[in-house]
């Protein structure tokens, strides 16, 4: 009886804290809504699920407690409970499954119209970049990479010399304009996330990954790495000022680009570019003792 009335309440419980708590999303800032409403319905039928089977266990314990005089009797098959049971489960799951794989499907169908940001992921930093006036990203491999050439751009390729590089790790975006993210590691897996944009994507050493997404809320967001990199991936954020386009445009023509690089007049031994300084470079699999 009392394990009855202890699973009761944790189903109470859970309901209250559903109602009651604090942590809820954040305000949708992006074209997204469909990934709310595909989280929105896996919530509700994950809370159908979890309500009704726990009051049924609890309902269960007690209907059927042990009392004297009183027997069980055997019933090891029930083919029409467990064709019923078959039924519904499968529609429970297809209902989280389809609405994901419709959200899924446009989050990867880029518009015409979008124009390309690339983010570049490493421990434990961001860096972005933009095409110049001939809206093609020079092409990169990390072959390239050295001191002077952090993004590991191809010196050969003319489409590189243009390219805006944006070292540290503030990123600006044009408000209700599509936008093509291509994501791009240096060394291990990381995940580009914007909470209010819902969007996001592992970054993966070797190849490039994408999404896209509109901007619609002006605001100042926070970029987190979700993908555990390293000891120094608590760290590992960023900033994505959403505003309107005149502003975007008048910030992005005052980044450097390839070519000419903001440090070119600066004297040799300037200071580093003002990045977050990360721990230093340790191997992603070293054990977390060692520090
Ligand atoms: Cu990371």
């Amino acid at each position: 009886m009392a394990v009855a009335i202890a699973i009761a309440l944790l189903v109470l419980g859970s309901i209250a804290f559903h109602v009651l708590s604090p942590w809820w999303r954040t305000p949708l800032a992006s074209n997204w809504g469909s990934i709310d409403s595909a989280l929105t319905i896996t919530l509700w039928i994950c809370a159908v699920a979890f309500v009704a089977l726990n009051l049924f266990l609890a309902y269960a314990l007690y209907r059927y407690r042990h009392r004297e005089g009183h027997r069980a009797h055997y019933e090891p098959e029930n083919t029409r409970l467990e064709k019923r049971l078959t039924f519904w489960t499968a529609i429970g799951i297809a209902g989280m499954l389809a609405p994901g794989l419709l959200a899924w499907n446009r989050f990867v169908t880029v518009p015409k119209d979008a124009a390309i940001v690339e983010a570049t992921g490493q421990q434990w930093q961001w860096s972005f970049r933009f095409p110049g006036a001939d809206g093609v990203l020079g092409t990169s491999d990390v072959r390239h990479i050295t001191p002077d050439n952090p993004f590991g751009l191809n010196p050969q390729d003319p489409y590189g010399r243009d390219d805006k590089l944006i070292e540290g790790s503030e990123l600006h975006l044009p408000l209700n304009k599509p936008v093509k993210m291509l994501l791009r590691s240096k060394d291990v897996l990381h995940d580009f996330y914007v909470p209010e944009f819902r969007a996001r994507m592992d970054l993966v050493p070797g190849i490039i990954t994408y999404f896209w997404l509109t901007p619609t809320r002006p605001g100042t967001y926070e970029v987190l790495c979700a993908e555990l990199c390293g000891v120094g991936h608590y760290m590992m954020r960023g900033t994505v000022i959403v505003e309107p386009e005149p502003a975007f445009r008048a910030w992005l023509a005052k980044q450097p680009t390839y070519a000419q690089p903001a440090t070119a007049s600066a004297p040799a031994s300037s200071e580093p570019a003002p990045v977050q300084t990360p721990p230093k470079p340790i191997a992603a699999n070293q054990p977390r003792g060692e520090r």
